[in-house]
């Protein structure tokens, strides 16, 4: 099955409905915050989304724990874990959890490591990317999971980027 994973959008909502138009009938889609929509606009139909630090709208939540066919996701924004330090306690939080996958956002870096057994991914940010992959324009993380292992592919708006992508065993 195949997840979505988005972030740091803000205020760019056609980019959300582009990426499903063109990945439709995904298992899941995630949204990890900084979206600057508010949190009943139509697109969080479709993608569950976290509260991230520039959302006027509060009433999104802080995390959020899914689980997808039987595969459990933690995901948050990452501010109030302190990600741009160290991953120690988004990691707490997400075995906490439960979570096979942590999806962060925030740093706007893209991102996908194994810890401990949990895969952790950080799209990056579709709309201002920042770091290594910022020469992209943007990205967002396309991640097939199966029996075997964790897929995670690095997309930007012209397609994915075969070159970036990371398998995991489970
Ligand atoms: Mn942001």
């Amino acid at each position: 099955m195949r997840i979505i994973a988005v972030s740091d959008t803000h205020g760019d909502e056609l980019v959300l409905k582009e990426i499903v138009t063109e990945y439709p009938d995904c298992a899941a889609y995630f949204y990890a915050g900084d979206s600057e929509l508010a949190a009943n606009d139509a697109v969080f139909k479709t993608y569950q989304a976290v509260v991230g630090n520039m959302d006027f709208d509060q009433s999104f939540p802080k995390t959020l724990t899914a689980d997808v066919a039987g595969f459990r996701v933690f995901m948050t924004h990452g501010h109030f874990y302190n990600v741009r330090v160290t991953l120690d306690k988004l990691l707490a939080a997400g075995q906490s959890a439960g979570a096979q996958l942590i999806i962060y956002g925030h740093t706007h870096v893209a991102l996908a490591e194994e810890h401990a057994g949990v895969v952790i991914v950080n799209p990056g940010s579709i709309s201002q990317p920042r770091g290594p992959l910022a020469k992209l324009g943007g990205t967002f993380a396309i991640i097939d999971v199966d029996a075997e292992q964790i897929k995670v592919q690095y997309a930007s708006r012209t397609g994915i980027r075969p070159e970036l992508t990371r398998v995991f065993d489970r």
